[in-house]
């Protein structure tokens, strides 16, 4: 029996896929919430990849179903109707440049996998899909696939409704209907097949990985065994014998009886609670307060920060979607967010991931964004509009492109600049001033009280003269910001107002005098 158990854990810790495929020292990856492919490959030469960034999820590639009421929601796309690649950012062609010219200049991709359902069981049928493939959601047919009636899990929901009625009772969660989609069944060798076959078909076009969405609802041994169906990754960009990176859709904030850690075996997951936490603490709610982060990380509550995939917004908590509340910081509160990025990005907990958005019509009443569901900005005939590039590197047509911020577009290098290092230097004036270093290459400090910081800490970098990252950075060996002079000793004066446009200063070595 001990035996066995070892065994089966040495295969758990060969197999599981923890590592994003990244070149070395590009650490960070960034979501490109519903870009077209085309503007992605342009993205991953022109920026990305001068920028250090590891890697873009993508949104879900494959066929779906087309809404018209309301008109061409974000999250049709999360409902499939075929293993087509074929949406709104774009066909096969168009993908497998991407990813080609993506991988070529060292940036990976990581396709989001809707595989735990098909469409709303309302969705009628016909060929209202964006391949025009036929379904008939009523008849559980998807011949394009093709799945048909016996291939999900109508028969083994045991709720009234067929529908996940409550989070409390894990059978439900995994074999019922999340928000009425169409539960695979997952048990079923058939449907493990049809799942690797897509995603195979995309490790062999040079994805680096996956993200699985709605992992929770499906049961853990059912990935595991799609997963042991994968390919290793194509060798025209990867070595031999490389599995592709797997991080799971799990929401576990904690009173839920489903785990995290359940699906460790299988890769990592996304750590939810990072930015519910974060939010709260830089908002200063719940008597939160910045002193506290001193032990940030797996001190908090969280996964290992080897399982975890962490981030401070998401596609669907940005806008009141899945989970986290009110506490998310977004970019539609742009000084404390991008706080919580810089913290996110200096720590050393965790895979990060960058968010980058559209501008949608916020339209708040009785507390609730009516406009929740608006999709990315279009032009009349539904087509998605191009990323314009403005002349001062900001995206036009209404992109956010949270990723081009100086700050966080610098602290993705910082990130990069001090991997491996270790967390240091700890300071803080036991309210919101506090500051950490990583080993000998980089140093952040923040000032979010509201009276003036003006301190003299131990940075632990090598004496000299540095660049703020934040307020400027180096170039042409001058500094564009601020300026940081370190003494023999380690220590440097920090001066932040409240009245700091950021109230925040990060050196690191590579942006030294
Ligand atoms: C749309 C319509 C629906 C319609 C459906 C079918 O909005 O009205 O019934 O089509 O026609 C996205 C959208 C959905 C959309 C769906 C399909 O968000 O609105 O439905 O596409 O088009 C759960 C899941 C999690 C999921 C999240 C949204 O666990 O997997 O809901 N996220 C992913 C994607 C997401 C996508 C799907 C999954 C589906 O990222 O974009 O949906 O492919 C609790 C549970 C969570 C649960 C939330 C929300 O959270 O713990 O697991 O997330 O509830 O149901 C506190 C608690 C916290 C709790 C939270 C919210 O914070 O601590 O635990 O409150 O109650």
């Amino acid at each position: 029996m001990q035996i066995l158990l070892l065994l089966l854990a040495a295969a758990g810790l060969c197999w599981g896929q923890y590592n994003p495929n990244t070149v070395p020292k590009r650490t960070s990856i960034v979501h490109l919430f519903e870009w077209r492919w085309q503007d992605i490959a342009e993205e991953c030469e022109r920026y990305l990849a001068p920028n250090g960034f590891g890697g873009v999820q993508v949104s879900p590639p494959n066929e779906n179903i087309v809404i018209t009421n309301p008109n061409r929601p974000w999250w049709e796309r999360y409902q499939p109707i075929s293993y087509k690649i074929c949406t709104r950012s774009g066909n096969e062609e168009q993908f497998k440049d991407m990813v080609k010219r993506c991988n070529n200049v060292g940036v990976r991709i990581y396709v989001d996998a809707v595989v735990n359902h098909m469409c709303g069981a309302a969705g009628g049928s016909g060929t209202h899909s964006t391949c025009g493939s036929h379904f008939n959601a009523g008849n559980r047919d998807f011949p394009a696939v093709p799945y048909s009636g016996w291939d999900f899990n109508d028969g083994k929901c045991h709720t009234g409704s067929g529908e996940i009625e409550r989070y409390d009772d894990i059978y439900q969660v995994r074999d019922c209907r999340l928000s009425g989609l169409l539960d695979l069944a997952l048990e079923k060798d058939y449907v493990r097949s049809k799942v690797a076959e897509y995603m195979n078909h995309l490790i062999d076009i040079g994805v680096a990985g996956f993200r699985i969405d709605a992992a929770k609802h499906m049961w853990p041994g059912d990935i595991r065994a799609f997963l042991d169906k994968l390919h290793d990754l194509n060798t025209q960009w990867f070595s031999a014998g490389t599995k592709p990176f797997i991080y799971q859709e799990v929401i576990d904030l904690g009173g839920e009886p489903i785990k995290g850690s359940e699906y460790f075996g299988n890769g990592r997951v996304t750590e939810f609670k990072y930015g519910a936490k974060l939010g709260t603490v830089l908002r200063k709610w719940n008597g939160e307060k910045m002193a506290y982060l001193k032990n940030w990380g797996e001190g908090w509550g969280f996964v290992p920060s080897d399982r975890a995939l962490v981030f401070v917004d998401n596609h669907d908590n940005q806008r009141g979607h899945g989970a986290g509340g009110s506490s998310i910081l977004t970019f539609w509160d742009a000084r404390l967010y991008k706080m919580a990025v810089g913290f996110m990005l200096a720590h050393p907990y965790g895979l990060t991931r960058v968010m980058s958005s559209y501008r949608w019509p916020r339209n708040f009443q009785n507390g609730k964004d009516v406009n929740d569901w608006v999709g990315p900005p279009s032009n009349s005939d539904g087509s998605t509009k191009a990323v314009t590039i403005n002349p001062d590197t900001t995206c036009g047509n209404d992109w956010v492109c949270e990723h081009r911020w100086r700050q966080i577009r610098n602290m993705v290098i910082f990130r990069n600049v001090v991997d491996g290092e270790p967390f240091s230097n700890w300071w803080d004036n036991g309210s919101n001033q506090v500051a950490f270093g990583r080993g000998n290459k980089g140093f952040i400090i923040f000032n979010n009280d509201n009276w003036n910081m003006n301190v003299n800490v131990q940075t632990g970098l090598p004496a000299g003269t540095y660049c703020d990252v934040i307020s400027g950075q180096k170039e042409n060996n001058k500094c564009t910001g601020k300026q940081v002079f370190v003494s023999g000793d380690g220590k440097a004066n920090f001066q932040i107002n409240t009245d700091a446009e950021d109230p925040f200063i990060a050196i690191h070595v590579d942006a030294k005098l």
